[in-house]
């Protein structure tokens, strides 16, 4: 069901891996961006009637407002599944502890007496959430974005999700739960490039919001990348990635078990196994045939098992199974060897790393504390998962009294001519040609 790439002997590309070395699915988001271009448009120029006109069009319901009423928020998590929502609860209990100590404290450098820089942090003051709602329902994913930009001190947080033909026309009764739960109470019921398109140019019913974030489909991830600029983005997610690492030691059916839980989110999902054991590879494909055979979702996890985005790959040793991961930069990445935390701690690239036999991805997909909306697609080796700092700028504040600009002042002008921008060195020179006193407030 899985291939296998043999990279043992002289296989292994001693001088360097090529990052495409294992292929990946992709998204041919370009492609798309010529499709989504009107609807941005008209969402900017006839606001919540485009919206709803497109809700009719594309989810096949007809709405009379985008903005959900407070009473079907509260109505949702009244008729929450109380497990699921005490599930939930332990879920952004964890999300909460992690990312509120990612807050980040302003600091001040002091680089010569009377001079210094500080670095302020200051959050996003109006942020846009898309949460999909097709085949995919992800109340975690609220918790995912909402709980960092809470934690970040966002003041004003929106969710956008597609209407739903069989809840009314609203967004998912989960997905409504979920941000009550959170106390977001600006939610819309719209999908689609039309959602980020009315948190980039606002409606109005939706005051514009300065950066978006969450996951979609391909015409999300297409209205991001044409509006970006307009509006901030976060990545455009792609389909989801799981490596593992795993040498003799590690148990087939719980490497099986992980490979199949991220493919059951997509035909396009990769599933990369990276090992220093034969023996093990063998054994992980006979628990894939038995598991996938037991799966709910088993047409789906077949697809991006055989698909030629997910492989076995066979290496001689551990170090170059190192290698291999950090080439692929997956955006999740278990390490299953004897000593872990050692082998992790040499990883580079990943979005994030699960060590040992009792930190299977699912866990952070829920309920580890950690963030799940990480970099996919290799973005890994140069990107971080969704954080507090996600939502924050940091802030260069520049504060220097005469005596300390005039001790640098030379430099300045000097930097200033070899760029030949005299006037650079005019605006310096200007406050010492009258000799006059320090004009510095403090
Ligand atoms: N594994 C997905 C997140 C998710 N899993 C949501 C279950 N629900 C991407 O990191
Ligand atoms: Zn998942």
């Amino acid at each position: 069901m899985i291939s296998r790439i043999d990279l043992r002997g002289d296989a292994f590309p001693e001088g360097g891996i090529d990052r495409d070395l294992l292929p990946r699915a992709e998204l041919d988001v370009e492609a798309a961006l010529e499709k989504v271009r009107p609807i941005c448009d008209d969402v900017q120029h006839r606001g919540t009637a485009a919206l709803i006109d497109y809700a009719q069009r594309f989810d096949g319901v007809e709405i009379e407002r985008v903005r959900v009423p407070a009473e079907a928020l509260t109505r949702a998590l009244d008729r929450l599944d109380p497990a699921v929502r005490t599930a939930l609860e332990e879920s952004i209990r964890r999300a909460r502890l992690v990312h509120g100590e990612q807050r980040r404290t302003d600091h001040t450098t002091h680089v010569v007496p009377g001079g210094t820089v500080t670095e302020r942090w200051v959050p996003v003051e109006r942020v846009g959430l898309y949460v999909p709602g097709g085949k995919a329902v992800y109340p975690s994913s609220v918790v995912m974005n909402v709980v960092p930009a809470q934690e970040a001190g966002v003041e004003s947080l929106a969710v956008a999700s597609p209407p739903q033909r069989d809840f009314d026309g609203l967004p998912h009764p989960t997905i409504l739960a979920a941000c009550a739960l959170l106390g977001v109470d600006e939610v819309y019921a719209a999908g689609g490039a039309q959602a980020i398109a009315m948190f980039a140019y606002g409606t109005d019913e939706c005051r514009p919001a300065q950066l978006v974030t969450g996951p979609g489909n391909i015409w999300v991830a297409a209205a991001k990348r044409l509006l970006k600029g307009r509006i901030g983005i976060d990545a455009e997610a792609g389909p989801t990635e799981i490596a593992i690492l795993a040498d003799a030691t590690a148990d087939p059916a719980h490497v099986a078990s992980d490979l199949i839980s991220q493919a059951e989110h997509d035909t396009l999902a990769a599933a990369v196994l990276v090992t220093t054991s034969t023996e093990l590879a063998d054994q992980v494909d006979k628990e894939l045939e038995a598991q996938v055979a037991a799966a709910k979702h088993v047409a789906r996890i077949t697809e991006a098992l055989s698909g030629t985005q997910s492989a076995t790959v066979l290496v001689d040793t551990l170090d170059q199974g190192l290698k291999v991961v950090d080439a692929y930069a997956a955006e999740h990445l278990e390490i299953q060897t004897e000593n872990a935390g050692e082998v992790a701690a040499r990883v580079r690239n990943a979005g994030a790393i699960f060590v040992g036999p009792y930190a299977p991805v699912s866990l952070g997909d829920y309920c580890a504390g950690s963030n799940h909306v990480l970099p996919t697609g290799g973005c890994a080796c140069h990107s971080s998962g969704l954080s507090v700092q996600s939502f924050l700028r940091g802030i260069h504040v520049v504060d220097y009294s005469r005596d300390a600009l005039a001790e640098v002042a030379h430099h300045v002008v000097t930097l200033a001519d070899a760029e030949d921008l005299p006037a650079h060195g005019a605006a310096i020179k200007a406050r010492f040609a009258g000799g006059g006193q320090d004009r510095h407030s403090e």
